[in-house]
């Protein structure tokens, strides 16, 4: 039994790859963290490749798991990561065993990481979103991609005030005391809005990630407390970031620690550690990459289907 912990998360596994539990649990193990894993989906590689074999785990087959894990005594995690579930029936599921911990250990740590789709495109069936809007007011702290937060909050971001409005939505409406949203592309009103010493040191492109925090709330107003960091955006198509991401916040948030910088919050500080530890591993990643024949490294998913599948899946590894 660890020090740290037990974490029980809940994502998709794949044979070859990193993707879902495959990219949270061994660095969540190597903080020293117990990881009990439950599989959403057992496939053998990412959507990613075009084809993939496997099954999705039903809600039966997750419940019984739970149902079990709960006679045998051995249900009793201090932190809850869940990701990407595919469907409503399975995201019920997994939202009935979220209910029943937090009833039983309202301190619980749950990191609720909303994977429905990026870039303007849903990758679950779209029944999963109310299930997702009743979880929300479970979690402490959840991670959504920019499109997610679009979805979550019905608010198309696209300046200052509309992005306020998405996260007061999801700390007041939705009782979500973190946000973390990463993978922001800076666009020129984001980057208008950060004070000129704050800026990037170079004009390369950079994402950004937000960290808001609900620090007071009262009858009449909400406060939060708001940071953005920003890392050098690396050329290439990488799979399994948000996941990775995801555990690290969760792996390193500790609201009890009395150490952590004036003027940082306890997000803001564990997105600092995830975001440096994610930006390490993906430059390792790119300079792997590098070292690979031209063709074998294209950049997007659709150049990607040009190519014939044996070359696809070598590019693809890692
Ligand atoms: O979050 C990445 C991910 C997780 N699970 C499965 C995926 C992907 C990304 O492609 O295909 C099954």
């Amino acid at each position: 039994v660890s020090e740290k912990g037990r974490i029980l998360s809940i994502q998709s596994h794949v044979s070859f790859g990193y993707v879902g539990g495959k990219a949270a649990t061994f660095p969540l193990q190597c903080l020293g963290f117990d990881v009990d894993v439950v599989n959403s989906v057992q496939f053998s590689n990412h959507s990613g490749y075009g084809r993939f074999g496997g099954t999705k785990t039903s809600a039966v087959e997750l419940t019984s798991i739970f149902d079990t894990l709960e006679l045998n005594e051995l249900l009793e995690p201090s932190r809850l990561l869940t990701g990407y579930v595919p469907n409503a029936e399975a995201l019920t599921s997994v939202a009935e065993v979220a209910t029943k911990l937090k009833q039983q250990r309202p301190e619980i740590i749950y990191m609720l990481d909303p994977v429905m789709g990026d870039s303007g495109r849903l990758y679950v069936a779209p029944d999963v979103i109310p299930v997702y809007r009743r979880l929300l007011p479970l979690s402490t702290i959840i991670s959504p991609n920019w499109f997610e937060v679009e979805t979550l909050t019905n608010v198309p971001l696209k300046d200052m005030p509309s992005l306020r409005r998405a996260l007061t939505i999801l700390h007041t409406d939705y009782k979500v005391p973190n946000v973390t949203i990463s993978s922001v592309p800076l666009q020129p009103w984001l980057i208008d809005a950060v004070p000129p010493y704050l800026r990037p040191a170079s004009d390369n492109p950079h994402l950004l990630c937000i960290s808001s925090s609900s620090t007071y709330k009262s009858s009449n107003g909400h406060l939060s407390s708001v940071h953005a960091q920003s890392v050098p955006l690396l050329p290439g198509y990488f799979s399994g970031v948000g996941d990775l991401f995801s555990a690290m916040i969760v792996g390193h948030f500790d609201p009890s620690d009395t150490s952590i910088p004036t003027g940082k919050t306890a997000l803001s500080h564990a997105v600092s550690y995830a975001l440096t530890k994610t930006h390490a591993v993906l430059v390792a990643t790119h300079e792997y990459s590098e070292k690979l024949p031209l063709e074998d490294r294209l950049p997007t998913d659709d150049e990607q289907d040009k190519i014939e599948p044996m070359r696809k899946i070598r590019r693809m590894r890692g």
